[in-house]
């Protein structure tokens, strides 16, 4: 993966009609990030600011059913969410591209309707489902969670969707099951970088059995009250906040349970750098940089400090049991 921190231009001159942020960052915050992150008069990010779109067109609502806190968001209660225009215009999404304006500028051809989630291996009930059938599996929750990418950076992300174990108690694994693999859509004739060598492709994630039903792994249709954008992984993906940010991953086409250890997108590209778990370890160094500290995007600006990175992205509480008694650094 490559080292890139400019962090995004800062839109400051949203139009009033894109705004759907605006619940939860108003406008003088946003223009105080953007100061914050000193994009005036920084090089680097004068270079980002010509490559950066303006700001997205939010795909329309999604109001979460039911508007309950979780008390397993607690982590993120001092956080200031991250701007709408950062996250979804600075992402990772290598299928339209590695530089992070690419997948905003390039994601609108992804055909998200008609969808077909297909559900196979060790299931009772193997099916393949419409998305608009997935989506009414459980009721909709909003979370808010922290995503820090194994490159450096994080934001703090209003997503919408349900916990993954609500899917998996549906479909009933047999006792065989031991991990869950997440396939993602590959199409050449919509995602200009299918074809590039710099991963295989489709992209693979996957996660053992009890990672998979932790209440915190969810399911996600939606951000900042809206239907996800194209280019955050529409219209399903993964988010397990205590993982390093690859792991969650986008526009999931199948979900399959197996005995085996999945083989994942970014372990097979380079396995001593990206391990199976990727657990959020500030003590566990990537080979080629520390892991140690994180600039939060749109505040920790590149000349600021940066911030300690927490153990298990500060969900230490919730899943550290799911560890115990494994050695974190050769699982890493
Ligand atoms: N299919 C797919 N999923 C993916 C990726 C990708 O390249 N392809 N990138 C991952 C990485 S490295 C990160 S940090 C997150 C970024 O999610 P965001 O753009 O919504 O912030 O998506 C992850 N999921
Ligand atoms: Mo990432």
């Amino acid at each position: 993966m490559l080292i890139r921190v400019a962090p995004p231009a800062a839109s400051v001159d949203l139009p009033s009609d894109i705004t759907p942020q605006s619940a939860y960052l108003n406008r003088r915050q946003l223009i105080a990030h953007s100061v914050a992150a000193g994009v005036l008069g920084s090089g680097l990010n004068a270079a980002w600011a010509q490559a950066t779109p303006a700001p997205t067109v939010a795909p329309g609502k999604l109001t979460p059913l039911t508007s309950k806190r979780s008390a397993l968001e607690n982590a993120v209660s001092n956080d200031v969410p991250t701007a709408y225009t950062y996250a979804s215009t600075y992402n990772n999404f290598y299928e339209f591209g590695t530089d992070k304006a690419e997948p905003a500028r390039n994601a609108h051809t992804l055909k998200t309707k008609p969808w077909t989630l297909e559900i196979e291996g060790m299931v009772k009930k193997p099916m393949q489902m419409g998305l608009e059938d997935a989506m009414k599996l459980a009721a909709m929750e909003e979370r808010i969670y922290r995503m820090r990418c194994v490159e450096g950076w994080s934001m703090v992300i209003p997503w919408i969707g349900f916990s993954l174990s609500e899917l998996i108690k549906h479909v009933e694994p047999t006792s065989n099951a031991k991990f869950v693999e997440f396939v993602t859509l590959a199409d050449p004739k919509t995602m200009p970088f299918v074809g590039s060598r710099v991963l295989q492709w489709p992209y693979v994630e996957g996660l053992r059995m009890d990672e998979a039903m932790h209440p915190l792994t969810l399911l996600t249709f939606g951000m900042y009250g809206e239907i996800l954008p194209n280019q955050n992984g529409a219209p399903i993906r993964l988010n397990v906040p205590w993982k390093y940010g690859f792991k969650n991953a986008k526009s999931i086409v199948k979900i399959r349970f197996t005995d085996k250890q999945p083989a994942t997108a970014w372990n097979k590209a380079a396995s001593h750098e990206y391990g199976f778990y990727s657990n959020v370890n500030p003590n566990v160094d990537h080979p080629r940089w520390s892991q140690s500290s994180e600039r939060r995007i749109g505040e920790d600006g590149l000349f600021n400090k940066k911030r300690k990175t927490l153990m298990f992205n500060g969900y230490e509480a919730q899943v550290a049991s799911l560890y115990s008694g494994m050695d974190l650094a050769k699982n890493f």
